[in-house]
């Protein structure tokens, strides 16, 4: 513009200033237009203040491993395994270039979340002082089912032997990741997207506690022994320890690695044999371990979190861990192999050729034939994977009707489930033989409605599907004859948690 002025002189300046008017209100507008576009577009789902909530924040911190092409792409044609869709078809090039353009720019202050904004947010609905210590229900409290439904954001509780709804409660906003029960099955503990941990007591059917622990959140583990919690970070690039007992924030690891590298926290795990909380870090290539043991000769009250971190070769954002917690075997989702770390020794013992996105969080373990197997769905290939765990080999690819998101057995039943969550098949369930490793039977419980996730009862005597539709049902068959038993209608019911198998570490089922 100086330049400008300078070659034109007088007439320069007033078309330097002719200039400068139509291109201030001009940018302005172009400013008000993709703002215009990320809300009518973008802001249901990763919050109008681009901070996430179903989806995950959209600033540059967050987008390091996406290239601005891929995210170009994204926008355009949707994510794969995600509830990413296209919008090519309402949006022009240009468009979707000014809102990429957009979400790559830093927001001009970047929220804080700390000790305070987390202290200041909690909120006790009950004191469990007052509250008693027996269920309020004449059934069986460790074969209840917590069944997730994320249509009008609601959880129901459900007895797992007469089949009934005994109460239904009101969710945060956006739950996801599966909630996770204290060791005696008495309270349940919830992560939403958008940061709240809610803790329900199951015997009162009350939520009691209730804290907003991050911006955007992952997921939730709960120690072994029941007393601390561990959230796992987007934003903050953080994980967030908790006082299992009333949500009180304990301590704040930052998501650094060990030369700074901020990262966010794909999500957190309990490995309860190991006395230790595992976290996945999307950014670095690196698996921390966190101890939650008090010292060993029992003096010490409160333990000190020691923080070992694990150094990988690779990215790794979604782990399985072998039935003693010895080896991790994670993924990353942009990469054609997974790799087996075993956690004693702090290092990679294996790599598997596992190419079609393997959904490893999801997986399930079994003996076949005197040894144990790791079976896990894909997210990009219809194709179950069949791993040994002794030598690390895959000894079969199951062909399904689509890449399928949940696998699920129990410690007594032949059977396994999967699902295909993508596809025009999606309302398709397959059940395969834990010995022939042979679809054995193909069910369409609603055609046309996706059916997915699948979760046993305590005994295995019933297994519990979700018809995953606004207008959809969780439909219970017999684990012996796989014929439909009962259907109950539920608003888009996504997870069910069955305390009995959560809280025993059941082979069939996530923890
Ligand atoms: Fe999940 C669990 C990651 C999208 C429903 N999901 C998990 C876990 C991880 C994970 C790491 C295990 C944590 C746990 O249970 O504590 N999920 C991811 C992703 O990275 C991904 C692909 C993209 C994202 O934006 O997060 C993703 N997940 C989805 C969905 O779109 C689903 C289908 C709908 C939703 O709720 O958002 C979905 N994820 C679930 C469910 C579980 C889960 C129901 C619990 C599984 C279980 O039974 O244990």
């Amino acid at each position: 513009m100086f330049r400008y002025v300078q070659r034109h002189g007088g007439t320069g300046i007033v078309c330097a200033l002719v200039f400068l008017l139509a291109w201030l209100p001009g940018s302005a507008s172009a400013d008000a237009e993709v703002k215009r576009l990320y809300q009518e577009f973008c802001a249901s789902c990763h919050s109008g203040d681009r901070l996430g909530g179903m989806g995950p924040a959209l600033l540059p911190e967050n987008l390091r491993r996406l290239r601005q092409d891929e995210a170009t792409k994204v926008i355009g044609h949707g994510r794969a395994a995600t509830q990413m869709p296209g919008f090519a078809e309402q949006l022009s090039d240009e468009q979707i270039a000014k809102l990429v353009d957009y979400i790559y720019q830093p927001l001009p202050e970047m929220p804080v979340w700390g000790m305070d904004e987390m202290r200041e947010s909690r909120l006790v609905h009950h004191d469990l002082r007052e509250l008693g210590d027996q269920p309020r229900f004449d059934a069986d409290p460790l074969n209840l089912f917590i069944v997730v439904e994320l249509g009008d954001h609601h959880a129901s509780l459900l007895d797992g032997d007469r089949l009934e709804v005994l109460t239904r409660f009101p969710t945060r906003y956006a739950l996801h990741g599966g909630p996770k029960y204290s060791p005696d099955g008495r309270f349940v503990y919830f992560a939403s997207r958008d940061g709240w941990i809610s803790k329900f007591d199951v015997y009162n059917m009350k939520t009691v506690t209730e804290i907003r622990a991050g911006i955007n959140t992952r997921n939730v583990a709960v120690s072994g022994d029941g007393r601390y919690l561990l959230v796992g970070n987007y934003l903050p690039h953080s994980a967030v320890l908790l006082d299992a007992a009333d949500l009180t924030p304990i301590k704040i690891f930052d998501a650094t690695d060990a030369a700074g590298t901020s990262s966010r926290v794909s999500a957190v795990y309990t490995a309860a044999p190991r006395g230790s909380f595992v976290v996945a870090l999307r950014d670095v290539a690196e698996v921390w371990e966190i101890s939650y043991l008090a010292d060993a000769d029992g003096e010490v009250e409160t333990p000190a979190f020691p923080l070992r971190r694990i150094e990988l070769d690779d990215y790794l954002d979604d782990f399985f861990f072998d039935p003693g917690y010895r080896h991790l075997i994670g993924a990353a989702r942009n990469a054609n192999n997974a790799q087996v770390v075993n956690l004693d020794e702090g290092r990679k013992v294996a790599e598997l050729d596992l190419t079609g996105l393997p959904h490893l969080g999801s997986g399930i373990s079994w003996e076949y034939r005197g040894r144990p197997v790791l079976a896990t769905p894909n997210l990009r290939e219809g194709q179950v994977s069949v791993i040994d765990m002794e030598e690390w080999k895959i000894i079969k690819r199951i062909d399904t009707l689509g890449p399928g998101f949940f696998m699920r057995s129990h410690g007594d039943s032949p059977y396994a489930w999967v699902d295909v969550f993508f596809g025009p098949d999606r309302d398709a369930v397959h059940i395969i033989d834990k010995d022939t490793l042979e679809i054995v039977r193909t069910l369409r419980p609603a055609p046309g409605k996706t059916a997915a996730h699948v979760e046993y009862d305590r005994h295995g005597r019933y297994a519990v599907l979700s018809i995953w539709d606004d207008d959809g049902a969780i439909v219970i068959y017999d684990g012996d004859t796989l014929e439909e038993v009962k259907r109950i209608p539920m608003k888009r019911p996504s997870g069910k948690y069955n305390v009995y198998n959560k809280t025993r570490l059941d082979p069939g089922t996530s923890h």
